[in-house]
């Protein structure tokens, strides 16, 4: 666990800074109880390859596998509870004159724990579209509850529903990179939490701001790919981490007066 020096000084470049933007990846969720994507896949989907279902050309080989383990992952994300890193980061977004978090995750737990300013490269599990013209289905995904179930078709075009989602090979929402890398030029402090730095191009953010010559501070068990770039390492997992982050920020704050 890092030592309370190393969690003090990465707080004073926190209050010091003007933006702050945080980073974070799978590993922010696991202590909400949703896997992150080097756990292995557990049961029904141990003998597949996320990156193969993960795909446009995974869907259409197999609409019902791919529909039903994104139907399996919503179902357990509906009952993910955000931990005390997320509650930590509302805390800092309000002590702080700006923090944004740009997020690889797609199970929406930064804005249910009530992080107001979240920029979701990978889009959103709970929203779905159509195939073959991205109809936005309205209202929340239809799941009939069953192990495996067919996607439904689209009302307008009557092509087969996919999770809103940016899969392997897919462009990221334009203006969400847009955001993220202006945001990343322009921060002082970049809190890189919970990714192993290995998927492109979200991989490359704390690049950016490095270049731009903020700090990275990177909170994870292990060092990450990305971990060369960071001016501080607190290791150790989000859920422990954050709070004594948020925690030695706000004595801080107090301490200005
Ligand atoms: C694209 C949504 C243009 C779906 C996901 C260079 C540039 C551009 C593209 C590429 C490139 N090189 C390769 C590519 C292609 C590809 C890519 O990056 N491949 C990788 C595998 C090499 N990128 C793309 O296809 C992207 N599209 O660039 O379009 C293009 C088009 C065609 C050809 C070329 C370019 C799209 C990528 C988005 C894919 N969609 N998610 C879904 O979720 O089903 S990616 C998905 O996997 C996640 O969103 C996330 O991004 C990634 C998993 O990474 P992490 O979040 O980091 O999680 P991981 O499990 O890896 O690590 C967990 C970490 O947590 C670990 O470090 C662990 O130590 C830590 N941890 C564990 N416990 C805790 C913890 N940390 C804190 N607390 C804890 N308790």
């Amino acid at each position: 666990m890092p030592s309370d020096e190393s969690i003090t000084r990465a707080a004073e470049w926190l209050a010091s800074a003007r933006r702050v933007l945080v980073s974070t990846g799978a590993g922010m969720s696991r202590e909400s109880g949703i896997p992150t994507f080097r756990d292995a896949l557990e049961g029904l989907w141990a003998q597949y390859d996320p990156q193969e279902l993960a795909t446009e050309r995974g869907f259409r080989k197999n609409p019902r596998r791919v529909w039903s383990w994104y139907a399996a992952r919503r179902r357990r994300i509906a009952e993910a509870v955000p931990h005390a890193g997320y509650h930590a980061l509302v805390e800092m977004e309000a002590r702080l004159p700006s923090l944004t978090i740009v997020t690889q995750n797609i199970d929406g737990l930064h804005a249910l724990a009530g992080s107001r300013d979240v920029v979701e490269l990978h889009g959103s599990i709970r929203r779905a579209k159509c195939l073959d013209r991205h109809h936005p289905w309205p209202g929340p995904v239809p799941d009939d509850g069953a192990e495996e179930s067919d996607p439904p078709p689209c009302p307008v075009c009557g092509s087969p529903l996919r999770p809103d989602v940016v899969w392997f090979g897919e462009m990221l929402p334009e203006a969400a990179v847009e955001r993220a890398w202006r945001l990343a030029e322009e921060c002082d402090v970049l809190l890189l939490v919970g990714t192993s730095g290995t998927v492109w191009p979200a991989a490359e953010l704390p690049a950016v701001a490095a270049r731009a010559g903020a700090r990275v501070i990177e909170v994870n068990p292990e060092p990450s790919e990305l971990n060369h770039l960071a001016a501080a390492y607190l290791q150790g997992a989000a859920g422990a981490v954050l709070p004594r982050l948020a925690a030695a920020l706000t004595e801080r704050r107090m301490g200005d007066g």
